[in-house]
């Protein structure tokens, strides 16, 4: 297996796109025998990146609808015709989040898709929480380990999971289309503050003039934040992922934003913040599916259930059992590893 993960990772850093997709595949996957060699290769690739990580990882966030995948096809192209290598990461759309009725994301970036200088990932949902899943940050590691120099990582745009999105990238792109305030794009205040760049999408035909106004609208609304990030004052511009009109800007905006970032220092304390953010999130869901699949656990809860069905016992004492449960368990094996 060691060489077998050694053999993918020097053929992925050199361009293989196949070992790529193969390493992505590596570690979505649940097996523990593919676990090990993920965790290998993850390490490969974290060691290189320790000398040149040439990576910036932004979110791309917005309600439904707004134009974020047919943004990032534009973009992409464009940033791939000045020297860049462009890595996406969207969520499969048979995903239980969207139900099937959000278009496939890949299959509106086809064009970008099929540019050798591009890759995108579309990951299954699996546990996502709003577009980062549960492998984001390794498939983030894998892409920049393989060149990709701008990582975009298309978020679903629902409640707390963009903070998640905001904390484990290194900027937080908002896409808006004209008209409307933010409850109207049901979009949280609290995610307006979180963007570093906000894009007034289909900025075009009858739409032109509502888009300026809907910028001004972001702009003089911005004021009124502190700004998260003390060497980035936030951007907001319109564009036309259609027709081409702003995203060149959109692009400077970026690059410049990418130099504000690139400062030694400033990169390395992001970085580290958002290792331990991934850390802390991960660690998460391991306990809440060891708890969730823990065969005791699931009889009590089933049973705590059907209790409650039937207005049987006091939900508080049931579940002052099931805690005192779940910490015997943890100490038992604490004993046991001792
Ligand atoms: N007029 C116009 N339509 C756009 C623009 N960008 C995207 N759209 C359309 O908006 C719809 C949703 O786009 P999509 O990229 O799938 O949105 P997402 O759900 O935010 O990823 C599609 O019908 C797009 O063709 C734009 O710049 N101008
Ligand atoms: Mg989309």
């Amino acid at each position: 297996m060691e060489q077998n993960t050694g053999q993918i990772f020097e053929k992925m850093i050199h361009g293989d796109r196949i070992a790529l997709g193969k390493a992505m595949t590596l570690v979505e996957s649940e097996r523990e025998i593919d676990r090990q060699a993920a965790i290998e290769l993850l390490g490969l690739c974290e060691n290189k990146l320790s000398a040149h990580d040439p990576s910036i990882r932004f979110a791309v966030s917005g309600a439904p609808g707004v134009g974020k995948s047919t943004f990032i096809e534009s973009l992409g192209l464009k940033a791939i015709d000045h020297g860049h290598k462009i890595g996406v990461m969207t969520i499969d759309p048979t995903s239980s989040i969207s139900h099937g009725s959000i278009l496939g994301d890949k299959s509106r970036m086809s064009d970008l898709s099929r540019t050798p200088e591009a890759f995108v990932r579309s990951s299954p949902a699996g546990k996502v929480l709003g577009g980062m899943g549960r492998r984001s940050h390794e498939v983030m590691t894998l892409l920049a380990a393989a060149g990709y120099d701008l990582i975009l990582v298309e978020t679903v745009g629902v409640g707390q999971s963009e903070h998640l999105a905001w904390q484990l990238t290194d900027g937080f792109i908002l896409v808006v289309q004209p008209g409307g305030g933010d409850e109207l794009q049901g979009i949280k205040r609290g995610i307006t503050e979180l963007a570093d760049i906000i894009i007034v999408n289909k900025a075009d035909g009858a739409m032109t003039d509502l888009a300026k106004l809907t910028k001004a609208h972001y702009q003089s609304a911005m004021h009124y934040f502190s700004s998260l990030r003390p060497e980035w004052t936030p951007k907001t511009l319109t564009c036309s992922a259609i027709t081409g009109e702003g995203i060149g800007h959109a692009l400077e905006v970026i690059e410049s934003y990418r130099e504000s970032f690139s400062v030694p220092e400033v990169l390395t304390a992001e970085r580290a913040k958002q290792k331990t953010a991934w850390l802390h999130w991960t660690m998460r869901m391991t306990i809440e599916d060891l708890v969730e699949t823990h065969p005791i656990i699931r009889e009590r809860l089933h049973n705590a259930e059907k209790d409650i069905g039937q207005q049987k016992g006091s939900v508080f004492q049931t579940a002052y059992a099931i805690e005192q449960l779940i910490r015997g368990l943890i100490r038992f094996s604490d004993q046991n590893n001792a």
